[in-house]
Parts: C-alpha cells; sequence; structure tokens
C-alpha cells in the first residue's frame, strides 16, 4: 500500500473538553507523521462545503451547529493531515466507529463521546474515509503552504504585490 494523506479534525467538543492531548497521545500510536497541523474557526460556509454530502440527512442541521461550535459556545476546532502507509485505515480504527456507543471502548470516539438527547453522535474527531475525501478535504481546509509536504500538484497564482496581513 503507498503512503497518503487523511485529515483528522478534532472537533469543538474535543477543545471545550480539553482533550486535543489526549487524542494526540492516541493518534501518535499509528506512528504515522503529522504534515499540517492548525487550530482555526468553522464558518458556516466551510461546514457546509465539509458536510455537503449529508446535507439531506435528519441530523444535517444539527451536524452543522456542532461543527461550527454552536452546541459548545466555542467556535475553535484542530485540523490535522497525517501521512504514511494506511494512514486512513489506521485513523479510522483508532478514532472509532462513527456512533460512539458503537465503538470500541478504548477507540477515541468510544472513550471520549456521546449521544446527544437530540439523537446527534458527538464523537470527537472527524477522519477522512477514503484517499478521494482525504484531498477534497486537504484543498478545502488547509493552503498549499501550510502542509510540509506537496501532497498533491500546485500552481503560482495572483499577482506579486497582493496585500496580505503580516505581524506589525
Ligand atoms: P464519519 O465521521 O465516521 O465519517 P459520517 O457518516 O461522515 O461519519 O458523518 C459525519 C458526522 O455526522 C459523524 O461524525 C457524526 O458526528 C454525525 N453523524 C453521522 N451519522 C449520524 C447518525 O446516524 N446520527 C447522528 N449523527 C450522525
Ligand atoms: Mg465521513
Amino acid at each position: 500500500m503507498k503512503e497518503e494523506a487523511v485529515v483528522v479534525i478534532i472537533k469543538p467538543d474535543g477543545l471545550k473538553k480539553s482533550l486535543t492531548g489526549n487524542i494526540l497521545t492516541r493518534l501518535s500510536e499509528s506512528k504515522l507523521k503529522i504534515i499540517g497541523a492548525k487550530v482555526i474557526k468553522v464558518s458556516l460556509e466551510l461546514a457546509g462545503q465539509h458536510y455537503h454530502h449529508l446535507k439531506e440527512k435528519r441530523f444535517y442541521p444539527e451536524l452543522i451547529k456542532y461543527i461550527t461550535g454552536k452546541l459548545h459556545g466555542d467556535n475553535r476546532v484542530m485540523v490535522l493531515v497525517y501521512w504514511g502507509k494506511d494512514a486512513i485505515v489506521k485513523v479510522r480504527d483508532l478514532a472509532g466507529a462513527t456512533n460512539p456507543e458503537e465503538a470500541s471502548p478504548v477507540s477515541i470516539r468510544g472513550a471520549y463521546g456521546r449521544i446527544l438527547t437530540t439523537g446527534l453522535f458527538e464523537n470527537v474527531v472527524h477522519a477522512s474515509s477514503s484517499q478521494e475525501e482525504a484531498e477534497r478535504e486537504i484543498k478545502l481546509w488547509f493552503e498549499p503552504e501550510e502542509v510540509v509536504y506537496e501532497v498533491y500538484p500546485t500552481k503560482i497564482s495572483g499577482v506579486e504585490q497582493e496585500t496580505r496581513k503580516v505581524w506589525k
């Protein structure tokens, strides 16, 4: 199996509950390499693009509230790219099943997830489900310079004197 990338998102419940350290420790059992990592706020637009395939599900409105932080009063997520052999299956194994009640109790979701009274699976982490999804998610969540390996081809775009925010 070739090396591949996988996106992990520590969802707002993970940050609110100070679980980032525990989750990253669990994920380090995979021996995969972290090649990108940042903490960001999730806009409604980004949330909608990330979960576009779930728009028809009855839990979709609640899911959008969840990932944008409305359920936790905290809209931070930590988003990472892991790289290595069988990265997707390794990370999804450590994450556990989507439903935290069905997830192995020693998996991340089994240990830290819960089901809300609304029925939403508050399951602490997202992990890409295929190479195609990983590519789509990396291109959605990251700029090329935020990922240390050039995992997909890039090109130069824009004008040289483009303005941008810098430290003063
Ligand atoms: P995954 O995160 O394991 O890949 P997806 O089917 O992509 O699962 O669903 C995205 C997220 O939507 C899940 O992580 C979970 O938070 C929520 N979700 C998925 N299926 C259900 C469901 O049947 N009931 C409630 N929430 C769900
Ligand atoms: Mg998924």
